[in-house]
């Protein structure tokens, strides 16, 4: 840290991917099925029963084929991490093979190879909302414990192939959005409707503690790895100051904490335990499951971080906003995204510190991105988009960040959503954009997939060659105030 920037010499700078929303090649080398491809309009609608044409993820951004190029690209920006997913079943097609594929295994071995040449670190998602097709339809995902044996062969064949060239691992992508999206998020077909709170929290459990074999085996193969738990992010402010209301904010804060706080202190908190039995929830857990959950916790927490919510006791009040899985009530206080995602820079500082304090572990932010519509037009250099109000949000943001970072928290690095534009996750679309680089491509699926560098693009490389000391505190940036102007004082 020096005076002008408070980001640490060596902090990690970069852009967060999944495979199914990058990739495309959806059914090349020997690629099997994945929920993915039954989740044309994503989480938004139903799943079809097969594969259909109209699906964007089938082609994607053509990573498949283009990832040489567009590394180039991070690397122009000057990254130091990059973040993208396996997909499981270019691995495994069936789930169940007896033995990996190959050519899945090359791909990967090929993307590092070129993340290597340029100097960037990997950071690897192992389950990121890609569960093999076959494991939902034939076991009804993490329902069933078999499904923990399966997730351990795809692990083993990941560190002992990748192990001693990755350093960073996660184990799944925002584990408590199985909450919001049992299909996406668990591979668990039996629609909402009908799935008893016990089928969802002993799936839950077989994620917890497959997420904790895989940090043994990480630390067995290599003692440098380190295996990070992934969450969704979500600071929950009470909606007014009545006590029903702080007390609704806290329930909800709860429900989602409570990951974090198995893989970090490796068993079930109190307030979960009485949660289970206030709802008839009987899990089977061994004895076995829980020695693994304490003796292998994580080594980091790292957390996706896009909105805040508000809650309340009130039923009246409950307006419902669109968000990031979790949707929550309207904070009156924030602008929203064309998406209705609610934009809280000051949250950012809110959860770090919130995170930093429960647990002491090192803190990773592995997506924060603006999705938006974005216009290529002509400048003085060649096509462009003029993403100002991109390089506000995240400016913003990071300006948080290096607060949070002057609170004392320990911030190891810090991913974009994005960083090129791909296919959305909750809504299958091109056109809701989060990218440095523009990908000529429509929700029709006609485009000629030409990359293009946006304005931000040049704003991050300025960003990360400085460490940081580009930001600027804006006034209407949110709560960055000087000392000598600070309103009030608690101390
Ligand atoms: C997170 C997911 C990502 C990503 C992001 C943005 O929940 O981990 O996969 O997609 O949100 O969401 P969306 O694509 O729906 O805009």
């Amino acid at each position: 840290m020096t005076e002008s920037t408070p980001f640490p010499d060596g902090f990690l700078w970069g852009g967060a991917t999944a495979a199914n929303q990058i990739e495309g090649a959806f059914d090349e080398g020997g690629k099997g099925l994945s929920i993915q491809d039954v989740l044309p309009r994503g989480i938004l609608e139903p799943r079809t029963p097969a594969p259909t044409s109209d699906n964007l993820k089938q082609t994607a951004i053509d990573f498949y084929h283009r990832y040489a190029d567009d590394i180039a690209l991070f690397a122009e920006m000057g990254f130091t991490v990059f973040r993208f997913s396996i997909a499981w079943s270019r691995i495994f097609p069936n789930g169940d093979d007896e033995h990996p594929n190959e050519d899945g295994l090359a791909f990967y071995d090929r993307v590092l190879d070129e993340l290597e040449r340029h100097g960037i670190e990997p950071l690897v998602t192992i389950s990121h909302y890609e569960t093999p097709l076959a494991i939902a339809d034939r076991f009804d995902g993490w329902i069933s414990r078999k499904v923990i044996g399966l997730f351990e062969r795809y692990v083993r064949v990941l560190f002992s192939r990748y192990g001693h060239r990755v350093r960073y691992w996660l184990t799944f992508n925002e584990i408590n959005s199985v909450l919001h999206a049992p299909f996406m998020s668990g591979g668990i077909n039996t629609p909402v409707a009908e799935l008893s709170k016990t089928q969802l929290y002993q799936a839950i459990h077989h994620e917890l503690v497959a997420s904790a074999l895989a940090t043994k085996i990480g630390h067995e193969t290599n003692p440098d790895i380190r295996v990070g738990c992934m969450v969704l992010g979500v600071p929950v402010y009470p909606l007014t100051p009545d006590p029903a209301d702080v007390l609704a904010a806290l329930e909800t804060d709860h429900a989602n904490l409570m990951f974090s706080d198995v893989h970090v202190r490796g068993r079930y908190p109190g307030y979960a335990q009485r949660y289970f039995r206030d709802h008839g929830i009987e899990l089977e857990v061994t004895a076995a499951d829980r020695e693994l959950l304490a003796e292998h916790t994580v080594d980091f927490v790292s957390f996706s971080y896009y909105m805040s919510v508000c809650e309340t006791a009130d039923p009246a009040k409950r307006i419902a906003r669109e968000g990031n899985l979790m949707g929550g009530v309207a904070n009156p206080h924030l602008a929203e995204s064309a998406w209705g995602w609610q934009i809280d820079p000051g949250g950012l500082r809110v959860i770090l510190n919130q995170f930093w304090d429960r647990w002491n572990k090192p803190l990773f932010i592995v997506e924060n991105g603006l999705g938006a519509h974005d216009d290529l037009v002509d400048g003085p250099d060649g096509p462009t988009v003029v993403d100002d109000y991109r390089i506000a949000y995240l400016n913003d943001h990071l300006v948080q960040v290096g607060e949070a970072i002057r609170d004392g928290v320990d911030v190891l690095g810090y991913c974009t959503w994005g960083p090129i534009d791909l296919v959305s996750a909750s809504t299958a679309q091109m056109s809701k954009r989060y990218g440095f680089i523009h990908v000529d491509r429509s929700d029709d699926g006609t485009g000629t997939l030409t990359r293009t560098r946006k304005k931000s693009f040049h704003w991050y490389a300025d960003v990360i060659a400085s460490n940081g000391a580009t930001l600027e505190a804006r006034s209407d940036g949110c709560g960055v105030r000087s000392a000598s102007d600070e309103p009030r004082s608690p101390w």
